[in-house]
């Protein structure tokens, strides 16, 4: 009997530590998706293998030294076209309006014209294309959205042009560096251009020397030596309100010395109807070119700006001989449009877009991608 009462004991002690250690078990296991034990609050639990606390600190300390690398083509470009599909952007939007419309009537094509005509296409490009479409789609209409979207690219691509010339002059003659002069009105994009431009070339391994020809703004020297610390490339600056040609000057004679690939340099943004500071701009290209020739002038334009733009690229053309154009600020506006009658106006393509405020949303501008990331449905 007595034998009997110690083995009823140790049974239920069994059973007691058997479910202490399910219902621990249990409580580890049991946490909400997503949330791993280190998130729970401290509760001197010895730390679990799980626990990430310690790699996380390191990753994190890890990414503030670690110099930045320039985004891989490949994960940049589906970024940026994603940034110009019709889901985030209203040019794309109003164009894609024209396959979803039920019937082909006048007040579908007037409300297609009327969304060109705030893309900033111009009342020329506008009607050449609305013409297009019209001749194309009014016997079969839209019915067969595929033929029609196939219309609107093909009318798209003939009004943006071939790519044939969209690369920049990086080459300078006799082994002398390539330079690239960077000109607009105020706040358009160009010391970030030359910021984002500069990570470009370092990762295609080019050298280079960027000039802080923009002597208005202590500033604006800092800003430009932020992007080129980024990426390690060397900043030429003068003293404020010192003379900004000179300061060109000196660049390209440190980009001869050194034996770099390019020189960049950044102009302070200007306003086209200042003849003073439009002759200077000129005075900044001749004075280098008495060192090197200027092999790409980039005329930098907000497409948020809209007709105002093509104002401002008739005077620059004829100061400064505009050999490409940089089209910034295009995510998210519903403005993109001015890349036609942009390049009409100049004879100059369209060479780079800029896409964000980010290090690396700046793209190679480029007909068929442009077109497709416009006319893409996500
Ligand atoms: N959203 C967007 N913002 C941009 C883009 N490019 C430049 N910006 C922003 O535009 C503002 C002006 O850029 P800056 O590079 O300083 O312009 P800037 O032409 O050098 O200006 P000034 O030297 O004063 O004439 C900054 O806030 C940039 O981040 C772009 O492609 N997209
Ligand atoms: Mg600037």
């Amino acid at each position: 009997m007595e034998n009997y009462f110690w083995y009823v004991l140790a049974g239920v002690a069994l059973v007691l530590v058997v479910a202490a250690v399910t219902i621990i078990v249990g409580n580890r296991r049991a946490l909400p998706p997503g949330q791993s034990p280190a998130e729970l609050p401290a509760s001197g639990d010895e730390p679990t293998e799980t626990e990430p606390a310690e790699p996380v600190v390191a990753a994190a300390e890890q990414a503030a030294v670690e110099p930045e690398r320039p985004e891989a083509p490949e994960s940049r470009l589906a970024r940026l076209r994603r940034r110009l599909s019709a889901s985030s952007n209203p040019f794309a939007r109003g164009l894609l309006s024209i396959l979803s419309a039920e019937t082909l009537d006048e007040a579908t094509w007037e409300d297609l014209e009327a969304s060109l005509i705030t893309a900033d296409l111009g009342v020329g490009p506008t009607s050449e294309l609305i013409d297009a479409l019209r001749a194309e789609l009014s016997i079969a209409g839209n019915a067969d959205a595929a033929r029609a979207k196939a219309v609107l690219r093909s009318e798209l691509l003939r009004l943006v042009g071939p790519d044939d010339n969209r690369g920049l002059n990086l080459t300078g003659a006799d082994g002398l560096p390539g330079v690239i002069l960077v000109v607009g009105v105020n706040g358009t994009g160009k010391t970030t251009t030359i910021g984002k431009l500069a990570r470009v070339l370092v990762a295609q391994d080019h050298s280079l020397v960027l000039a802080a020809a923009d002597t208005f703004r202590a500033a604006a020297a800092e800003q430009l030596k932020t992007w080129g610390d980024r990426v390690g490339v060397e900043v030429v600056r003068g003293p404020e309100g010192g003379d900004p040609a000179s300061v060109a000057f000196d660049a390209v004679a440190k980009g001869i010395a050194d034996g770099v690939d390019v020189v960049v340099v950044d102009t302070a943004g200007r306003l086209h109807t200042k003849t003073g500071l439009m002759d200077e701009l000129g005075k900044i290209k001749r004075v280098i070119e008495r060192k090197v020739p200027v092999t790409e002038v980039l005329l930098v334009i907000d497409a948020t700006t809209g007709q105002n733009g093509l104002a401002q690229a008739r005077v620059f053309a004829e100061v400064v001989d505009v050999t490409g154009i940089v089209l910034t600020k295009l995510d998210g506006s519903a403005k993109g449009g001015i890349i036609v009658p942009v390049q009409r106006e100049l004879g100059v393509p369209v060479k780079l877009v800029g896409l964000g405020e980010g290090a690396d949303d700046l793209a190679p501008f480029e007909a068929e991608a442009f077109v497709d990331a416009l006319l893409e449905e996500s």
